[in-house]
């Protein structure tokens, strides 16, 4: 009899509820990522193979896909975040494109990289922060003499599940720079913001893009030596856009962190999942009760809900990112302090 009704509903396209609803409902989030992690050696390897494999004129983009163990082969990081790790020699273009997602960037290493966002060009140096919002054109290269490395970030998941993905190609290999140097940065990075003319495209990227490192480490250590930490996370600051005060992008949060010498965090729990990269320094992370050493510009997964605690004899500055700012928009977020 059970199997007949089993047999009927199926055929009908229809399920029992009560078989699934657990799974559609869990009691707390489930672990479905693991720590996955990349050592920055590994990195430099692969992508050294990697260059000698693909000009990035062939690849479109020469980024190698950092893949979740518990997720291979669907370009996942966790559940709702993509990473790559990107590099481009010295002379080469990574031609003008552009696509729904919306994407972030560490640079890693190398001087005289660029990027062009909607005929906006900045140069990047090690520990910038970029963005590049949905759907505009955006080319990068390498001017200098040295090879440029940095970390990719995608909201790529998220565009996937709701299916409202387009992209394009620029017919101009490498676009045009319609703007003086520095020209959203210098409209919107120093507390103005125009209203006449009203803002329309007259302003390059309509907000800032590049965030550079200097200023951020400038506001980090100046916090540091006010001397106020937080018993978890020491200090972290998140990017924004100055005209909103909210996440450059809406459905990504990045955040740098600065944990003092010496410092021992408290255990805790968040359900936001992140990609995180060392930028300067080491820390001891401890991730559901399993201890990793992350050294500078090694790569790791804090997969969402996980117990997390830092510890940090020698001070680390910690580049992250992940779906925050999206939870906290739909009423999900949530955090939860283990232990003291
Ligand atoms: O730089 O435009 O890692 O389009 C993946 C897709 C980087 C980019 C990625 C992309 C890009």
């Amino acid at each position: 009899m059970a199997s007949e009704f089993a047999e009927i509903i199926s055929s009908n396209n229809m399920a029992p509820l009560w078989e699934v609803l657990r799974g559609l409902t869990p009691r707390e989030p489930l672990q479905k990522v693991s720590p996955t992690f990349w050592r920055s050696n590994t990195i430099k390897e692969n992508m050294k193979l990697a260059c000698e494999f693909i000009s990035a004129e062939d690849a479109e983009r020469r980024v190698l896909v950092l893949e979740n163990e518990q997720l291979r082969g669907k370009s996942l990081a966790t559940n709702s975040l993509y990473a790559g790790i990107q590099m481009i020699l010295p002379g080469e273009i990574a031609p003008s494109h552009r696509h729904t997602a919306s994407a972030l960037r560490l640079i890693l290493s190398g001087e005289g990289g660029y990027t062009t966002v909607d005929g906006d060009k900045v140069f990047m140096s090690p520990g910038d922060f970029i963005i590049t919002p949905t759907g505009v054109f955006h080319d990068h290269g390498a001017e200098g003499d040295e090879p440029v490395m940095w970390l990719d970030g995608l909201d790529v998941p998220v565009v996937q599940m709701l299916n409202c993905g387009f992209s394009a190609d620029d017919p101009d290999h490498k676009q045009e720079v319609k703007y003086p140097a520095d020209y959203s940065g210098t409209i919107f990075g120093n507390g103005l913001r125009p209203i006449s003319p009203a803002p329309k495209r007259t302003y390059g990227t309509g907000s800032i893009f590049h965030y550079p490192y200097e200023r951020t480490y400038k506001a980090l250590t100046t916090m540091k030596a006010a001397g106020n930490f937080d018993p978890c996370d020491g200090i972290k600051m998140t990017f924004i856009d100055p005209t909103t005060g909210l996440s450059p992008i809406l459905t990504m949060s990045a955040f740098m962190q600065l944990m003092p010498e010496g410092f021992r965090g408290q255990t805790f729990q968040e359900t936001d999942g992140a990609v995180c990269c060392v930028v300067e320094g080491s820390v001891s992370v401890v991730i559901n009760d399993e201890p990793f050493q992350f050294e500078q510009h090694d790569v790791f997964v804090l997969p969402s809900w996980s117990t997390r605690s830092y510890e940090s004899p020698e001070g680390c500055i910690l580049f992250s990112f992940s779906d925050k700012c999206l939870q906290e928009h739909l009423g999900f977020w949530q955090r939860r302090v283990v232990s003291n």
